[in-house]
């Protein structure tokens, strides 16, 4: 089966692509020839989800699949949550981000924090759902260089490196994205729609 995966992010790519079982291929967007910026104006993260997946199936009315993920700080009331790409500002990069995560956990002792990754699958004009959480902790000083986004500050229950001190597929073996999409490959393997 194919499926377009409706993301610009290309670390999602590289991480979904290294997590791929026979039966499955996806097809970027790049790869499709779709330029655009997909809206996620909403406050949850299945919403978003929805509204990445309807906009590339409207464009395509081809099967495809989205994903929203945020990273949920128990200390910070789940913050910054659905907000997790714009948490310092609209224009603000992963660098940024973080420094905001850390300033607002100074001092805070209690670090328990996950991952949440929502996908939405698009699939012969029906909608699917699979959820994937990875329980860390945010340390206090960015670790390592792999990765995206939060990585360097989050340190997944039952390891004691960051993820940015894993290669992805080490980071698979704990991680929210690669645990929701495993639950949407074994939808597919059995689907007989
Ligand atoms: P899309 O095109 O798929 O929307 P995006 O980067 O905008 O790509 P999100 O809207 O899901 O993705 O934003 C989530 C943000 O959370 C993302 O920009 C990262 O900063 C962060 N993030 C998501 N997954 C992560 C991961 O596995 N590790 C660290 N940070 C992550
Ligand atoms: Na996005």
């Amino acid at each position: 089966m194919q499926l377009i995966f409706a993301t610009n992010n290309q670390h999602k790519v590289q991480e979904i692509s290294a997590a791929l079982t026979d039966g499955l291929q996806i097809i970027t967007l790049k790869d499709a020839g779709i330029d655009i910026d997909i809206p996620e104006p909403h406050d949850t993260l299945i919403a978003n989800a929805i509204e990445k997946a309807t906009v590339i199936h409207q464009l395509t009315q081809q099967n495809c699949f989205s994903e929203d993920t945020g990273l949920e700080v128990a200390a910070l009331h789940g913050a910054p949550g659905v907000r997790s790409a714009r948490y310092a500002g609209d224009k603000a990069d992963h660098k940024k981000n973080i420094a905001l995560l850390l300033k607002n956990m100074e001092g805070i002792a209690e670090r328990s924090a996950q991952f949440k990754t929502v996908i939405c699958l698009v699939l012969n004009n029906e909608q699917y759902f699979f959820t994937g959480i990875c329980e860390g902790r945010i340390i206090d000083t960015e670790i390592g260089t792999q990765g995206f986004g939060y990585d360097a500050v989050f340190v997944p229950n039952g390891s004691n490196k960051t993820f940015a001190q894993m290669d992805i597929a080490e980071k698979g073996q704990y991680s929210h994205r690669k645990k929701a999409l495993q639950q949407l490959i074994d939808f597919l393997n059995q689907y007989h729609g």
